[in-house]
C-alpha cells in the first residue's frame, strides 16, 4: 500500500470529491467555462481563440491528471521495474490535437467546442510546436513516449526545459534568417511545475580527502562543489492510445538560483563570481543547442549534461530507495537508457554517489552501473562524436574526471592482460584521447560503462561495429552490440497528420485496431482490386496535396498544382543528407526543359520539388545550399516557358506540426544521404505509411523499408556503403565531374540562379576538395532513379496506387511499438505493468 498521512476517518471526504473523469460533452463543456472564467480569469465576452484553447488544453489536462495519478499510484504499488529514457532533447510537437486523439475524445471535444462558438481546427493552430530539439533524435524520443504509454511500460522521460527551443527560421531574400523560439510566451498548459521537487546541483570546486567517518584514519575523497543551481521539475502528461491507456511522465529540469551556499569556502575575490554565477544559473537551461549530427564542444553544453544527468539520478535513486531494497537490487528495479552519449555522465555519477555518498566498493558499484545502463549509438560521422577537453573537465567536474580516469585505469589493465602489448588497441579503446588538448571520448565512455550498445537501424548497427567501435568489439566481444531499428508511433505519424487516410484505413479493417496493432495493415493487400477503395485512396492523396498547397501559399506566396507530381524532401540540411544533389537535379531537369521545343515539354511529367529543413546558424555549406534553393525557386516558378512543369519551393520553419502537413501530401520523398551515412532516418518511414514512395540509397533504415514493401516499390540508386570508401579515394586528387553535373555547375557558374560567387564554395567542394559525399559518383544513377519515376507515375496510374497500397499494408514492423517492444525484451528486461 502507498503511504498517506491523510488520518483514515478523512479519506472519505477526499473519496466523494474526488476529481470525476471527463466523460460527456457536458462534463467538457463545464470544465472549459471554469478555466476561462477562473484559470485564465476572461469570460465570454474576452475570450478569443487563444483563450479557448488554453481553457481546451487545461480541461484535456485535468483529465490526463487524474489518469497520470493513478498510473503513477499503480507503478508505485506494483514496484516493479521502471525504465527512464534520458534524452537530451524531446520534439514533441504540438500537446491538444495528440491528447484528443489519444484519449478517444476528439470528435465529442469537437463538437463541444463548436457549441461553445468556436472551430477545433482554429484553436490546434494557436498552440506553439514544443520543439526542444534538433531532429530524428528528439522526434524519436517523443515517439517511443508515445509507444511507452500506449503499451503500459513503466518508463519516464527525463529531458531538459529549455526556454528557448530550436531557433524558428524565417528566409529573408533567400536566406535563412534564425529567431528565438520562446514557446513559453502565453505560458504552457501541458506543464505542471513541481515546486516540492528541487535538487541541488553542482559545479566546479575541488577534490577533498576526508576521513571514512569520524575520527577513523581510513580517507575517502569527496567532491567538495564551488557553485550550486537548483534543479526544478516540470511534469508533462503523455498519454498512451486508448480510452483507457495509462499516463505517464516526461521530466524535464529546469535551473533556478540558490540561496543556500556555502560562501565560507570562498575568499573574499571569489564572493563577487560566485555571486554573479548563481545570478547566472537560469542561463543553464535558456537554449538548445541547434546543431544536429555535430559536436560543438562548448563548457555550457557540457554544464547543461551535468546538470540534467545529476538532477535526474538524484530523482531516480530517492525513489529506489523508497523501497527499502539492498542496493544490488537497483538494476532489477531501473534501467537508464542513454539516447547517444549526451547522458554519458550518467555513469561516472552514478559510480561517484554509490562509492562516495554511499560508500559501497568500487567493484560492487561498478557491477551496478554496467547492468543498469545501456546505451544507443545514432551516428558514426566522426566530427558528430562527443569529445570534451580534458580542462573543461577538470574545472567543471574534478571528482568525475578522476572517476572516468580509475574507470578507464581498471578497464585498460584488463585490456592489456587479455591483449599484452598491443599499445593501438589501448590507444583506441582508452577513453582518454592523447591528443593536443587531451580528450574524454564519451562513446567510448558510454560503450565501457554500459551492458548493451545498439545502433538504430540493421546497416547501422553492422557499421558501428566495423568502424567506430570495432577496437571495442575485440574487447567486449560481438555480444554486447546489437540492432533495433527505429520506429514511428502511427498515432500522430497516420491517425494524427492523415485523418483522411486513417479513416479510409478504418473503414476497410473495421475499426482503429491497427493503430496499435501496426502488423494489421496487411490486410489492405485485400483491396488491391478494389476499384472504389483506390479512388478514394486517390481522392486522400489529392486531398493532402491540396490541402499542403495552401500551406505552401500561404508560406511563400508560390501556388503549386496539386495535380503535379509532389517530391519532397524535408530534414534537417546537411552536407550528408545531400540536399545539393537534388537542387543539381532539379536544376537538370530546367536545363533539359529549356532546350526543348514546346511540344517537346509536354512529354515531361509536370512536378513541383519541395524542400524544408533548418540549418545549423553556424554551418556555413548548409546555408549556402537552402540560398541556392531559393534562388532556383525563383527562376523555376517564374519562368513562363517551363513553369507548367517543372516548380520548386522551400518551406520556411520546417517542425512536427508543419510535418503532420507536408509528409502526407508526397507522391515520393527523397532519402539521398551518401550510404552509410544516415544511421536510420525516420522521415522515410513516415512518407511510406503515408502513401508516398521513396527514391533513395541503400542508407539507415531505407534498406530495411526495401526489404519490407519490396525492392520493387523503392526507387533505389547510387553507390553502396561497402564502396563508399573506396569511391572517395579514386577521386582524392581528381574528380570528374559528369557531364551532366558538369552542365549544372555551368548554368550556376553563369549566374543563372543569381551571382555565381555566392555558390562557389558549394561547386568546390564537390570539384576541387574531392567529393567528400560523392555526389560526382551517384548523380547519373541518381537522374536515372528520377527518370524511372517519371515513367512510372505517368504510365498506368493503377500501378502506382498498388505500389502505394502495397507499401503501406507492409509498413507494421516500423511501428514505434514494436521498436519499443525490442528494447524492453532485449535490453531493459521489463515487461509491461499488469493492470
Ligand atoms: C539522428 N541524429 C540520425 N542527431 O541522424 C538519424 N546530434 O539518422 C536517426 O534516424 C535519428 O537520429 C534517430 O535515431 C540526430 O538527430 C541530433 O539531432 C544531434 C543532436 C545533438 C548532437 C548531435
Amino acid at each position: 500500500s502507498i503511504e498517506s498521512q491523510i488520518p483514515l476517518e478523512s479519506r472519505e471526504i477526499w473519496k466523494k470529491f474526488a476529481r470525476k473523469d471527463i466523460k460527456t460533452k457536458e462534463d467538457f463543456e463545464k470544465d472549459f467555462v471554469n478555466h476561462v472564467e477562473t484559470s485564465l480569469a476572461r469570460s465570454m465576452y474576452n475570450c478569443d481563440n487563444l483563450a479557448a484553447y488554453q481553457a481546451s488544453s487545461l480541461a484535456i489536462r485535468d483529465k490526463l491528471i487524474i489518469k497520470w495519478n493513478q498510473t503513477q499510484q499503480t507503478q508505485t504499488m506494483l514496484d516493479q521495474k521502471r525504465v527512464y529514457y534520458m534524452s537530451f532533447e524531446f520534439l514533441m510537437g504540438r500537446a491538444m490535437d495528440n491528447a484528443m486523439i489519444n484519449t478517444g475524445l476528439r470528435t465529442p471535444i469537437k463538437e463541444s467546442v463548436s457549441e461553445l462558438g468556436f472551430s477545433l481546427e482554429d484553436l490546434i493552430e494557436e498552440e506553439p510546436d514544443i520543439s526542444i530539439g534538433n531532429g530524428g533524435l528528439g522526434r524519436l524520443a517523443a515517439c517511443y513516449l508515445d509507444s511507452f504509454a500506449t503499451l503500459n511500460y513503466a518508463a519516464w522521460g527525463y529531458g531538459i526545459r529549455y526556454e528557448y527551443g530550436i531557433f524558428s527560421q524565417k528566409i529573408v531574400n533567400g536566406y535563412q534568417v534564425e529567431y528565438p523560439d520562446y514557446w513559453l510566451t502565453y505560458s504552457n498548459p501541458w506543464e505542471i511545475v513541481r515546486t516540492e521537487i528541487q535538487y541541488p546541483v553542482d559545479f566546479y570546486g575541488y577534490v577533498e580527502e576526508v576521513p571514512v567517518y569520524e575520527g577513523a584514519t581510513e580517507k575517502k575523497k569527496v567532491w567538495v562543489g564551488g557553485e550550486r543551481v537548483l534543479a526544478l521539475a516540470y511534469d508533462f502528461p503523455v498519454p498512451g492510445y486508448g480510452a483507457d491507456a495509462n499516463v505517464n511522465n516526461l521530466r524535464l529540469w529546469s535551473a533556478r538560483p540558490t540561496h543556500e551556499f556555502d560562501f565560507a569556502k570562498f575568499n573574499s575575490g571569489e564572493y563577487q563570481n560566485s555571486v554573479e554565477a548563481q545570478q547566472r544559473a537560469e542561463s543553464i537551461t535558456a537554449v538548445l543547442y541547434p546543431n544536429d549530427n555535430f559536436d560543438a564542444g562548448k563548457e555550457l553544453r557540457l554544464k547543461q549534461q551535468y546538470f540534467w544527468v545529476a538532477a535526474s539520478l538524484h530523482d531516480i535513486i530517492r525513489r529506489f530507495k523508497k523501497s527499502k531494497r539492498p542496493w544490488r537490487e537497483f538494476p532489477d528495479q531501473v534501467a537508464i537508457q542513454l539516447n547517444d552519449t549526451h547522458p554519458t555522465l550518467c555513469i561516472p555519477e552514478l559510480q561517484r554517489v554509490l562509492v562516495d555518498l554511499e560508500g559501497l566498493s568500487w567493484d560492487e558499484a561498478w557491477k551496478i552501473v554496467v547492468r543498469t545502463v545501456g546505451y544507443t549509438n545514432h551516428t558514426v560521422m566522426q566530427e558528430a562524436l562527443e569529445k570534451w577537453p580534458l580542462t573543461i573537465f577538470q574545472k567543471l567536474l574534478p571528482r568525475h574526471l578522476e572517476i572516468i580516469y580509475d574507470i578507464n585505469f581498471y578497464f585498460l589493465q584488463s585490456v592489456s592482460k587479455k591483449f599484452p602489448g598491443d599499445n593501438n588497441l589501448m590507444t583506441s579503446v582508452s577513453i582518454i584521447e592523447e591528443s593536443n588538448p587531451k580528450q574524454v571520448k564519451m562513446a567510448n565512455l558510454a560503450v565501457i560503462g554500459s551492458h548493451y550498445v545498439n545502433g538504430v537501424a540493421a546497416l547501422h548497427s553492422d557499421l558501428i561495429k566495423l568502424t567506430i567501435f570495432k577496437d571495442l568489439v575485440k574487447v567486449f566481444g560481438g555480444d554486447k552490440f546489437g540492432n533495433v531499428t527505429n520506429g514511428i508511433t502511427p498515432r500522430r505519424w497516420l491517425k494524427q497528420a492523415n485523418p483522411k487516410l486513417a479513416e479510409l484505413i478504418s473503414s476497410k479493417l473495421g475499426g482503429d485496431e491497427y493503430l496499435s496493432d501496426l502488423n494489421l495493415l496487411k490486410n489492405l493487400e485485400k483491396y488491391l482490386e478494389d476499384k472504389e477503395f483506390k479512388s478514394k485512396w486517390q481522392e486522400v492523396k489529392t486531398f493532402n496535396k491540396t490541402r499542403l498547397s495552401k500551406l505552401v501559399k500561404d508560406l511563400t506566396g508560390y501556388e503549386i498544382d496539386p495535380t503535379f507530381l509532389f517530391d519532397i524532401q524535408v530534414k534537417r540540411i546537411h552536407e550528408y543528407k545531400r540536399q545539393q544533389m537534388n537542387i543539381f537535379g532539379v536544376i537538370y531537369r530546367y536545363l533539359q526543359l529549356k532546350s526543348c521545343s514546346p511540344e517537346e515539354r509536354k512529354k515531361f511529367q509536370p512536378k513541383v520539388s519541395i524542400f524544408a529543413g533548418k540549418a545549423a546558424p553556424g554551418y556555413y555549406m548548409a546555408k549556402r545550399i537552402i540560398k541556392l534553393i531559393n534562388n532556383v525557386s525563383q527562376v523555376l516558378n517564374n519562368d513562363p516557358e517551363t513553369r507548367e512543369y517543372l516548380q520548386c519551393v522551400f518551406i520556411p520553419d520546417y517542425n512536427v506540426s508543419k510535418a503532420e502537413i507536408i509528409i502526407p501530401a508526397s507522391d515520393i520523398s527523397e532519402h539521398i544521404s551518401t550510404a552509410g551515412t544516415e544511421a536510420s532516418g525516420t522521415s522515410n518511414m513516415k512518407f511510406v505509411l503515408n502513401a508516398g514512395l521513396l527514391i533513395g540509397t541503400l542508407d539507415g533504415a531505407t534498406v530495411e523499408i526495401a526489404r519490407e514493401i519490396g525492392e520493387e516499390n523503392v526507387f533505389l540508386f547510387g553507390h553502396l556503403s561497402e564502396n563508399v570508401d573506396k569511391v572517395r579515394a579514386s577521386h582524392l586528387f581528381d574528380v570528374k565531374l559528369p557531364s551532366s553535373l558538369e552542365t549544372v555547375f555551368q548554368a550556376i557558374d553563369g549566374d543563372v540562379f543569381g551571382d555565381s560567387h555566392e555558390f562557389k564554395p558549394l561547386l568546390d567542394s564537390i570539384r576541387h576538395h574531392s567529393d567528400f559525399y560523392i555526389v560526382s559518383d551517384d548523380f547519373n544513377s541518381y537522374l536515372e532513379a528520377q527518370r524511372l519515376i517519371d515513367e512510372t507515375f505517368k504510365g498506368d496510374h493503377d500501378i502506382w496506387i498498388r505500389k502505394c497500397i502495397t507499401s503501406v499494408a507492409n509498413m507494421g514492423f516500423f511501428s514505434s511499438d514494436r521498436a519499443v517492444e525490442e528494447y524492453a525484451e532485449m535490453i531493459w528486461n521489463i515487461e509491461p505493468l499488469s493492470k
